[in-house]
């Protein structure tokens, strides 16, 4: 049932229908929040935009390409100092940002000319990298410059470069997943099926929706390895251009983050044939599920087993350490949209904890029917969460630790209570059985610290044990 929060609703009366508790025998189906819809004006919103979605998330990740984002320099602010995803190269891809810098004169009498310019300037500065993409932005798309005859000049003027284009600026949808959406299908409608990748085993996968947040990318890979099955391409952790173009050639797509690359699952399956498994691949209990799942795929169950057993053994320990140190404490986990349904289980059935409480920014019908089949009954769901309902959550329901952004961390603190970040991570990766418990350890630093209480007020049952914040599982 939608849940009544005094404050905002009192002034955003259109908020009741994005926020609902999950109660007993409730045909969830029936009771979704509204989510995937516009923001109400008034709201504030802890969206992204759309060109945020398709850079920042998806593009930005890639480790050879140059990302020239078509616009004034502040669209180029939120780069590479707020992104967390490493590469194998020295992590070029974190190092650098471009921009053709667009001032007033060029909004005025037009940013084409500029825009060749910081191409092959671009080119230039880094004679070794032949991939780029070019983004447009609001202010560019709203005075029309045609990127793509740009890019083709400056393509037949170099020759031996490849660029792609994407179109998708800010105002293109309702958040950033509408950025997710335009990037997948322009990428399989003009790059894929462009490359042969050299193939090197029977088993070979493409791994879709997974960015390599703080290195879960290298975690999976390590995992396939062992179990001798080849990654064509990564869409896009620690991915080149290049392996990208040649995703036709897998034989099975692994689907992690649904969102935001199912997309071009699907879209891999109509074209090409080739089938879509989703898994979770966070969460102790669920990667074993996953490796299972592939070995099964291709008739090598006992190399799966080989690599859970190992992973097992040097982790359950440690893991089972922390469950008894976490179990019952009560998590939010207020992120994007996935990791509400990858999560909520994750930490529930592998540590015993409670999550009380699962907001999405741009999660669609599809997420949120997967988050409250998951979730517990109790659990408030929140669309497009904003302050004063965070505030009017976090006092209803006293949770232990919130996993959410830098930005709604900065008022989860306000009240005193600890909040690890759960987009970047704070000691990540947070993938596989490492990952599983790299997690359990933030978490279980959160909550033992002795640093909110301090702070002089704590909102949290006084009961709370508190502890030292030293790792003591080893
Ligand atoms: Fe997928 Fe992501 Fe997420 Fe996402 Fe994101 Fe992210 Fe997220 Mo932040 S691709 S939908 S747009 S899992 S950046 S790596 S953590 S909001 S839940």
């Amino acid at each position: 049932m939608p849940l009544k929060l005094l404050k905002c609703d009192e002034t955003i009366p259109e908020r009741e229908k994005h926020v609902y508790i999950k109660e007993k025998g409730e045909d969830t189906t029936q009771f979704l929040p509204l989510s995937n819809i516009e923001t109400i004006p008034g709201s504030l919103s802890e969206r992204g935009c759309s060109y945020c979605g398709a850079k920042l998330v998806i593009g930005g990740v890639l480790k050879d390409t140059i990302q020239m984002i078509h616009g004034p320099i502040g669209c180029a602010y939120d780069t590479w100092h707020t992104k967390r995803y490493p590469s194998d190269n020295g992590h070029f891809q974190l190092k650098y940002v471009w921009s053709s810098d667009m001032k007033e004169s060029h909004i005025v009498f037009g940013g084409e000319k500029q825009l060749k310019k910081s191409i092959l300037e671009a080119f230039a500065e880094f004679p070794d990298i032949k991939r780029m993409i070019v983004y447009t932005t609001c202010a560019t798309a709203l005075i029309g410059d045609d990127i793509r005859a740009v890019v083709k000049s400056a393509q037949k003027e170099l020759g031996d470069v490849d660029i792609f284009c994407v179109e998708c600026p800010g105002f293109a949808g309702v958040s950033q997943s509408k950025g997710h959406h335009v990037l997948n299908i322009a990428w399989i409608n003009e790059k894929v099926g462009t490359f042969e990748p050299e193939i090197t085993s029977p088993y070979t996968i493409n791994v879709i929706g997974d960015y390599n947040i703080q290195g879960d990318t290298f975690v999976l890979e390590k995992y396939m390895e062992k179990m001798g099955v080849q990654i064509i391409a990564h869409f896009t952790g620690n991915g080149t251009y290049d392996a990208l173009r040649g995703m036709h050639r897998a034989q099975l797509n692994v689907t992690n983050c649904a969102r935001s690359a199912g997309y071009i699952a699907n879209e891999l399956k109509k074209r090409y044939g080739i089938p879509r498994m989703d898994v979770d691949t966070w969460g102790f209990d669920y990667c074993q599920e996953a490796l299972r799942k592939i070995g099964a795929f291709f008739g090598i169950e006992d190399r799966a087993e080989a690599v859970i057993a190992e992973e097992v053994a040097k982790y359950q320990d440690r893991m089972n350490w922390y469950k008894e140190r976490l179990k019952g404490k009560k998590v939010c986990i207020w992120t994007g949209g996935p990791r509400l349904w990858h999560w909520t289980k994750a930490l529930e059935d592998d540590l015993g904890m409670q999550v009380v409480s699962m907001s999405s920014k741009f999660g669609h019908q599809e997420d949120f029917e997967k988050v409250i089949a998951r979730g517990q009954e109790g659990t408030i769901y929140i669309d497009d969460g904003n302050e004063l309902e965070f505030f009017e959550v976090l006092e209803m329901i006293r949770p232990d630790v919130v996993l959410t952004g830098p930005r709604v961390g900065a008022l989860v603190k306000k009240l005193h209570l600890p909040y690890i970040n759960g987009h970047g991570y704070h000691n990540g990766p947070y993938m596989g059985f490492e990952g599983a418990v790299n997690m359990a350890r933030d978490l279980y630093n959160a909550i033992y610290s002795p640093l909110m209480n301090l702070a002089g007020i704590d909102i949290r049952d006084d009961e709370t044990e508190q502890a030292t914040s030293k790792d003591n599982s080893e």
